[in-house]
């Protein structure tokens, strides 16, 4: 006799997908509902299934063992669905309004049960259809600080948090970042990607030592500095909005790493998109959507700042570092490795693989082309200024440069 579970994970179909929940009594008849699957992203299957009688949904998410956007090629361990489960959980312990609810999960499929937000956008479609969303800055900045500070070494003492950080050992996913953020861009890789027109730009990033060095120093924090637990992949692609509420999805990248490694994926997404909306074909509201991107830059991190201060300050492990002083320290570092990594996650979706529709879908090509070298200059100012650069307020002077 074994408990060895042999080869039980497959992947589903619409179909199967059914008969495993009937069997797990998560639906009673699967005559009686109705199965999508729906995913647009990179790695994973997104079924949404639908009670014809009570109208009530749920999300099933499998991750599938290898990278979808590349092919069978790019194999990917199963187990960053635990990963991602259980960051949600984590998230839900703190900010449990802003991340989708686990009903259920079983790791030996890769499979994860939870809320359907299909009354929610995806901020990226939502900002690209000239949508603002008003509390934005301030769910993010919340969910930033809560899950940044509760998971460090400031929180919860050094022997909790190794402990926690051992759950969070995510090889693959952080050799994707590695590789699409930190080098790939950098060199004539062949997953790289971009258009014959825009070579000159590339050529010009590739022969830049100073930046390949500053690059190089980010890269190393981004291997070696667990700091806290991260999402890992907090773009605007991540992030489910309505006009009321703002729910984080998707933390499979999730690891222990550097603060502003998601702070800066956010503030380069919204940068992206503002340096786009200077391009789009409709002009009706682009100065309205231009200065709320940079209200929001600058708002979700006051809130970060503030809140992740007030918890140092209040629930900090050490007496002794329960000073401003000692929060100054953590910010402004916090601070600078923002503007960093927001800086590599801006190059990274120009150059490099998976690109955003922000910038690809300008239809016009002379402003596709002229975003684009842009979202490169200001990715290259991004890092070479991060210790310039002390508050949001430079970022967002700089970006109101490019306005048109
Ligand atoms: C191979 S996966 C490509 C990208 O999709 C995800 O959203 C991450 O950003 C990753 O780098
Ligand atoms: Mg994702």
């Amino acid at each position: 006799m074994t408990n060895v579970r042999e080869h039980v994970y497959e992947p589903f179909t619409e179909q199967s997908v059914l008969v495993y929940l009937e069997k797990k009594g998560l639906i009673t008849d699967k005559e009686q509902v109705t199965c999508k699957e729906v995913g647009d992203g990179n790695l994973n299957y997104v079924f949404i299934v639908k009670d014809l009688q009570t109208d009530k949904s749920l999300v099933v998410k499998q991750a599938l063992p290898y990278a979808k956007v590349v092919g069978e090629s790019w194999p990917l361990s199963l187990d960053r669905a635990r990963i991602e489960r259980q960051a949600l959980q984590e998230a839900a312990k703190y900010v449990p309004t802003l991340v989708p609810e686990v009903f259920d999960y079983d790791d030996d499929y890769a499979v994860t049960v939870m809320e359907d937000l299909s009354d929610h956008v995806i901020l990226r479609k939502g900002l690209l259809e000239g949508n603002l969303y008003p509390h934005i800055s301030e769910h993010i900045g919340t969910y930033l600080a809560e899950n940044l500070f509760n998971a460090s070494d400031e929180a919860l003492g050094p022997i909790e948090k190794k402990k926690l950080a051992r759950q969070f050992v995510n090889p693959d996913l952080c050799d994707i970042t590695e590789k699409l953020v930190f080098t790939d861009p950098y060199q004539n890789a062949e997953s790289n990607s971009y258009p014959e027109n825009l070579q000159e730009a590339v050529e010009s990033l590739w022969q830049d030592d100073r930046l390949i060095f500053e690059v190089a120093k980010l890269k190393k924090q981004f291997l070696t500095e667990g700091e806290t637990l991260l999402h890992g992949d907090l773009h605007t692609g991540s992030v489910f909005v309505t006009e009321e509420s703002t729910k984080v999805i998707d933390p499979e990248f999730a690891f222990y790493g550097p603060a502003g490694f998601d702070i800066g994926a956010f503030i380069a997404n919204l940068t992206l998109n503002y340096i786009a909306q200077q391009e789009r074909a409709d002009e009706s509201n682009r100065h309205e959507i231009s200065d709320y991107l940079l209200e929001t830059i600058e708002q979700t991190w006051a809130v970060f700042e503030k809140r992740y201060r007030e918890l140092l300050l209040e629930k900090g492990f050490e007496e002794r570092q329960r000073t401003d002083q000692y929060a100054d320290y953590v910010l402004e570092k916090i601070w600078q490795d923002t503007l960093g990594f927001a800086g590599c996650k801006t190059i990274r979706r120009i150059i490099g693989l998976a690109h955003v529709e922000d910038i690809d879908g300008i239809e016009d090509e002379t402003g596709r082309l002229q975003a684009q070298q842009r979202a490169i200059e200001t990715g290259r100012s991004l890092i070479f200024n991060r210790s310039v650069w002390r508050s949001p307020k430079s970022l967002t002077a700089y970006l109101k440069g490019l306005a048109k």
